[in-house]
């Protein structure tokens, strides 16, 4: 049958929508909030894997969409949604609170956006988080193995969706629990690329911030970093370090009596951003209004330049705070905060007033609440087991395999603290391509830098919390532009 006659007799037999959604369905027209004209084009809807229907979000770059690279970016928790990046970090759009509080907020493009240089796609990964669904809840047990085996699958099904960016360079990005996320998926690609599996990614590396990694370095890195940023004292160093000899992962008796003091000393702070004021109790809010002792200079401290104010409430792991990620099953961002296992310095108010707005979801193309269920920024309602244990071999693999890689980290975060990041990349043992050195934006120290071998670099960013684009939008797009680019950041 003639190609021509064939979609026809399709078309009559089963309607032409099939055919219209798979060619444009998914082009978002519109958005509640956003006045203006898109920059480039957005797309947004769901692939489905087996039963999982996992939605995506596609930014088109704004600078040279078919010669720029595809990211695929994922926020973690586990169990965080991307519209976290989305909304918070590094988005096409800054949204702006509504009046009155909880209405819908106001859409204004963000100059900084990563849409400007890079396509990128925001994933709601593994299934049962943000608006990424399945009818068979039993999809919602889950895992470090199963969540890059499905996420594998909606890759080639998405390329095959988006054929005209098949041949783009392709990264994987995430941050936190991502850390996870983030090599495992990348060692599935390269399996499906050495096995042949079509269509072929062109994948070229990874980019992991303030990211999870192994519980040893993850749970050694705090004590230096309280050390280092003056939130315990020698004597309180010297002690803790006599007591557990450097290693707090699994501590005895003595280390956990002087670890304590470390606690003690750490409480109260916005494990976040060390610099930022928390807001979970009175004094914290009264803090955050000007009501306090510090000099300007010090208030000023982490200032960059940003339209909107850091978000007072956050999602993450939670580090030093007796949670750490451990071989098995992660306790959910909600039901630590129910077992006050951490502090709650948190508001995510704009992004779940915009994503549960009913015209909001229709326009990006996700399910009503009556079928996906609420949109929420972190969800307790996945079950999800640590299985794929340290990152370590999985870096050292894809590095020697000749994927390039760029770890950074907010200096100023405690929850994945850049002590752990610098030190294990360090410990991969490769050669120092690149001595330790600062890095310039906008003719300001931005951070510093370690480059290795097998295109390995360990970047900080200084001033900037767990999510580094919310804190330093400017310095983030800069970074992240000359490393796609790969030009000497
Ligand atoms: C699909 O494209 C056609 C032709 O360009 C247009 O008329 C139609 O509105 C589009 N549909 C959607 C859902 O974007
Ligand atoms: C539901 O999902 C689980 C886990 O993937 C699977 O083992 C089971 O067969 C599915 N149930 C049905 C009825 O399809
Ligand atoms: C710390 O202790 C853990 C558990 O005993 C062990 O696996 C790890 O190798 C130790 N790390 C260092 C740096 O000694
Ligand atoms: C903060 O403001 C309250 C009420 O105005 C006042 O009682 C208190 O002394 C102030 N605290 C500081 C540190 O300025
Ligand atoms: C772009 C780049 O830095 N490439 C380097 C990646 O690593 C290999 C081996 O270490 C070098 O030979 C390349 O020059």
């Amino acid at each position: 049958m003639d190609k021509m006659l064939f979609v026809i007799s399709f078309c009559m037999l089963f309607s032409c929508a099939f055919i219209e959604a798979v060619q444009n369905g998914s082009l978002v027209t519109q958005l509640p909030g956003f006045n203006g004209v898109f920059p480039s084009k957005h797309y947004s809807g769901y692939v489905k894997v087996d039963e999982k229907n996992l939605f995506y979000y596609f930014v088109v770059s704004e600078r040279n969409p078919s010669k720029d690279p595809v990211v695929l970016w994922l926020n973690g928790g586990p169990g965080c949604s991307s519209f976290d990046g989305f909304v918070y970090e590094h988005g096409p759009f800054n949204f702006q609170e509504g009046k009155p509080e909880g209405s819908l907020p106001t859409l204004h493009l963000n100059p900084y956006s990563w849409s400007k240089v890079s396509n990128i796609i925001y994933l709601d990964s593994p299934v049962g988080v943000g608006f990424s669904y399945s009818k068979n809840t039993s999809t919602y047990i889950t895992g470090d193995r199963q969540t890059a085996a499905d996420t594998q699958a909606f890759l080639l099904k998405w390329f095959a969706l988006y054929p005209e960016f098949v041949g783009n360079p392709f990264y994987i990005a995430g941050e936190s629990y991502a850390g996870i996320y983030v090599p495992t998926l990348a060692s599935e690609v390269v399996k499906g690329i050495n096995a042949g599996a079509k269509p072929r990614i062109n994948f070229e590396g990874y980019m992991v911030g303030n990211g999870v990694t192994g519980s040893v370095f993850d749970e050694n890195a705090l004590v230096p970093f309280a050390h280092g940023m003056a939130l315990i004292s020698d004597d309180i160093f010297e002690e803790v370090v006599a007591a557990c000899g450097s290693n707090y992962s699994k501590p005895t008796k003595s280390c956990d009596e002087n670890l304590e003091k470390v606690y003690k000393a750490i409480a109260g702070l916005n494990i976040y951003d060390i610099l930022e004021p928390c807001y979970h109790d009175p004094i914290g809010q009264q803090d955050s209004k000007g009501n306090t002792s510090l000099p300007v200079s010090f208030q000023k401290l982490g200032a960059t330049e940003r339209p909107l104010a850091v978000r007072t409430r956050m999602f993450g792991r939670a580090w030093p705070f007796r949670a750490p990620v451990k071989d098995g099953i992660v306790p959910l961002w909600p039901e630590l905060a129910a077992n006050k296992l951490q502090v709650a310095c948190t508001n995510d108010e704009v992004a779940t007033a915009w994503l549960n707005d009913a015209a909001v979801r229709k326009a990006i193309h996700a399910e009503p609440e009556n079928v996906a269920g609420p949109w929420e920024l972190c969800t307790d309602r996945i079950s999800y087991d640590h299985d794929a244990g340290s990152m370590i071999p999985y870096h050292k693999t894809l590095t020697s395999d000749g994927y390039r890689a760029l770890i950074f980290s907010g200096d100023h975060d405690m929850c994945v603290p850049y002590t752990g990041s610098q030190a294990w990349t360090k410990s991969l043992g490769y050669k120092t391509t690149i001595q330790w050195r600062s890095w310039f934006s906008n003719g300001q120290v931005a951070g510093y830098l370690q480059g290795y071998d097998h295109n390995i670099t360990f970047l900080t960013i200084k001033g900037a919390g767990h999510t580094v684009p919310e804190y330093k939008p400017k310095e983030a797009l800069d970074f992240y532009k000359r490393w796609l680019d790969r030009k000497p950041i």
